[in-house]
């Protein structure tokens, strides 16, 4: 029907040719080229090779762009590289992977089935700053195990805690979530409870108590990484359903795909474009030379559609059979949040087959990001939906 401009529920991929053609792109941030990489192949190989292209260098280096003028603390484990990397993981794991437990999920279902039927009530909604900030704080509060009214003051911060609306860095922005997680140590060291912050300086690592910079450094990685990604993910779930209101259907239907319908739409959309990595040695990646003390990036959002491994990869199939997606990295370092993640995703697919019939997508501005020569949408900044109730739906 329409033929221009793609429409709102549409993530093209801006780095096909390029990818095909050479495997690599060149980014300028803050006066340091970093090589993109843009083959799956090449990102695994690289993600793996953790001493050749490490992680463990000065706190915020590894991200593009570089965080080094906004931040000191060293976020853990995932600026850390084996083996001390693996004795931070595991001593995480067990409270990364709560969301699996019975009582986390209901707990997670009542958040999102409140915020939908509030939404519903509503009508017509801001999806970014009314549904989706607002369901990733309240999520966060079960992950940190913390009063729900936290969500709040995590809302009043916006989006992203190191980005503001056209600031890439915004130093002061940063320096209220610093001064957030260090009050929240305060209290937990007079009063602790059962919450990360208290679990985390009650655990040992290496024969001795975490410390106040560790224990920061884990809640710092909480608090960033997991935010503009599982906001964006929320934001372009909703919109990609509400302009193909036959998938919207087909989870109704086949409830059984919902698993495989959330690896889909995250490879689809690649919430995190890519993440950096510190070249320890002269070497070749992809055929081109890099110098040691260059960085690369691992470009995720290239590498999820790549032909070679993924059949028709800018075709959204909910329940794509083979998907090795990198959306939540690759290797040792993949996302010690994605239980959490992944849970929040489903629930609200479950929630939105259930209740919602319909959905419309009204105004809207795109977030894009530009690498280099590669402009790629990554959300929205903002975007009107209007939802309607199941009810409606059946009763036409
Ligand atoms: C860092 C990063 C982690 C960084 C997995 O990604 O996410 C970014 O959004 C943050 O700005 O500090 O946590």
């Amino acid at each position: 029907m329409k033929n221009s401009p793609p429409s709102a529920g549409q993530f093209p991929d801006p780095f096909e040719a390029v990818r095909e053609a050479r495997g690599y792109g060149e980014v300028e941030d803050q006066g340091d080229t970093v090589t993109m990489l843009l083959r799956l192949k090449d990102v695994r190989k690289t993600a793996h090779n953790w001493k050749d292209f490490s992680s463990e260098t000065t706190p915020g280096r590894i991200v593009v762009p570089s965080e080094v003028n906004i931040r000191s603390t060293r976020q853990i484990p995932f600026e850390l590289d084996p083996p001390r990397h693996g004795e931070y993981r595991s001593l995480l794991e067990a409270w990364f992977k709560r969301p699996l437990q019975p009582e986390y999920l209901r707990a997670l279902s009542e958040i999102v089935t409140a915020i939908i039927d509030e939404v519903l009530k509503q009508g017509t909604v801001e999806v970014v700053s009314e549904l989706a900030l607002r369901l990733q704080s309240q999520a966060l509060t079960l992950l940190l195990n913390v009063s729900p009214s936290e969500a709040d003051t995590w809302i009043s911060w916006g989006t992203h805690v190191f980005r503001s609306e056209g600031e890439a860095l915004d130093g002061a922005k940063a320096s209220v979530l610093f001064d957030y997680i260090d009050k929240e140590i305060d209290r937990a060291i007079r009063q602790p409870g059962d919450d990360l912050y208290s679990v985390l300086l009650n655990t040992e690592v290496q024969g001795r108590k975490m410390t106040r910079e560790e224990v920061s450094g884990v809640l710092n990685l909480t608090f960033a990484g997991g935010r503009d990604t599982v906001i964006n993910a929320v934001t372009n779930s909703i919109v990609y359903l509400a302009e193909n209101s036959h998938q919207l259907d087909r989870l109704r239907h086949e409830p059984e795909i919902m698993g495989k319908a959330v690896e889909e739409l995250i490879r689809y959309f690649a919430p995190l474009t890519h993440m950096g990595r510190v070249v320890t040695t002269d070497i070749e990646v992809c055929s081109h030379a890099v110098r040691a003390d260059s960085r690369v990036s691992l470009c995720w959002a290239s590498a999820n559609r790549d032909a070679a491994t993924f059949e028709n990869p800018n075709d959204v199939m909910l329940d794509r059979a083979m998907n090795p997606h990198v959306s939540f990295g690759f290797g040792t370092h993949n996302c010690l949040g994605a239980t959490h993640a992944r849970q929040v995703l489903k629930t609200l697919l479950t929630v939105l087959a259930e209740r919602v019939g319909s959905m419309q997508v009204g105004e809207f501005e795109e977030n894009t990001e530009q690498w280099g020569e590669f402009r790629r949408k990554v959300g929205f900044h903002r975007i009107r939906v209007q939802f309607h109730p199941i009810e409606d739906q059946e009763a036409v």
